[in-house]
């Protein structure tokens, strides 16, 4: 068995003793959740019809253009002068469209040794009201190109892995400040996600990645912190996607799942939402799961066809803009959009 599947098997098993129970149980927060309404067994008043939730329409160039200015700052490696810039522009970005900016800064280790220096960083929207979403996706990029023939050890530009959820968030953000909703939003960008051991020697090293997600599953950006749900977005902008119900985010919160996967489904999109269980991947909502409790799940391409189970270029020097397909990045934000705006009007 590759380390890979014990890894995924590995957190699964850990999920469904330690998390499972009581994420399930804690889902009937969410409105459409809970136990069915009492009958009434007064005469019914036929009641106006709601009027329908307005969903701004999702600028896919709007969105390519947020992940190339990423890509044009270079790799997104951490301790670099790219990873620096980078981090103060998305922040700006944050700023630029109105919301309440935290940089969470904090060292973490890399598991060939020496420390990097990480920030998450948090664009809240209305951040005094208490119902809430979270919406993240992590913005570095790889120290090195692991799957690829040739450059190993050099980095990559992360055009899919890492800034296609970052450009797909960015386009919503500056959405809320074109069309206001009635509910708080936090967008959160994990940092050193993407920095892990990749090596298939058989033992666990899964604590090796996604390093931003530990420190902020452990120092929430505010005591108590509880969205209604987390949706996490990673390599969601190459060609020919296919998002599969991934493993733990069905564990962890098959609600959720079940409300972006029929609202793909109502927009035409079975295609690539497609309605069937995928493999567990130990992404950035395992940790947030795990350590905050908070019910997340992971939108993440896996077509299939590879050897590695994910994207034809992901690791490798082939994750640049060729690789971002607009139609792709349109698609996961118009669903992810859709469900946001559906969650604030009350009807998802
Ligand atoms: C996702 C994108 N991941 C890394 N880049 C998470 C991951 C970690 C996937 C370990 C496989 C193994
Ligand atoms: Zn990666």
């Amino acid at each position: 068995m590759s380390s890979k599947n014990i890894r995924s098997k590995l957190a699964i098993a850990l999920l469904a003793l330690f998390a499972g129970s009581y994420l399930v149980l804690s889902l009937p927060r969410c409105k459409s959740d809970g136990a069915p309404p009492a009958k009434s067994t007064a005469p019914q008043t036929p009641q106006p019809a709601a009027p329908p939730i307005s969903v701004p329409t999702f600028n896919a160039d709007s969105a390519y253009y947020f992940v190339k200015k990423q890509v044009d700052f270079g790799p997104r490696v951490p301790n670099s002068e790219a990873h620096r810039k980078c981090a103060a522009w998305l922040a700006s970005e944050f700023k630029r469209h109105g919301l309440e900016v935290i940089e969470q800064k904090f060292q973490a280790p890399h598991f060939k040794g020496g420390t990097f220096d990480g920030v998450n960083i948090i664009g809240q929207y209305k951040p005094e009201n208490p119902r809430r979403v979270l919406f993240a996706a992590h913005w570095d990029s790889r120290f090195q190109a692991d799957q690829d023939t040739k450059d190993r050890n050099k980095p990559i530009l992360g055009a899919d892995d890492g800034g296609s959820g970052v450009g797909v968030l960015l386009e919503m953000a500056r959405l809320l400040a074109e069309q206001p909703v009635d509910i708080g939003v936090d967008f959160v960008l994990f940092d050193l996600e993407d920095q892990g051991d990749d090596s298939d020697d058989g033992k666990d090293n899964s604590k090796t990645w996604c390093l931003g997600a530990q420190h902020w599953s452990k120092n929430l950006h505010k005591p108590g912190y509880m969205p209604l749900y987390g949706i996490l977005l990673d390599m969601v902008g190459g060609a020919n996607p296919k998002f599969q119900k991934e493993a733990i985010s069905m564990q962890a919160a098959p609600t959720i799942v079940e409300k972006v996967w029929s609202t793909a489904a109502a927009l035409g999109y079975s295609n690539v939402f497609v309605p069937e269980a995928g493999n567990a991947v130990t992404d950035d909502h395992y940790f947030v799961v795990m350590n905050a409790r908070i019910p997340m799940i992971d939108i993440i391409s896996r077509p299939g066809g590879t050897k590695t189970g994910f994207v034809p270029h992901w690791h490798t020097h082939d994750d640049n803009m060729d690789a971002i397909d607009k139609n792709t990045l349109r698609i996961v934000g118009e669903v992810v959009t859709t469900v946001l705006y559906r969650t604030a009007g009350g009807v998802l």
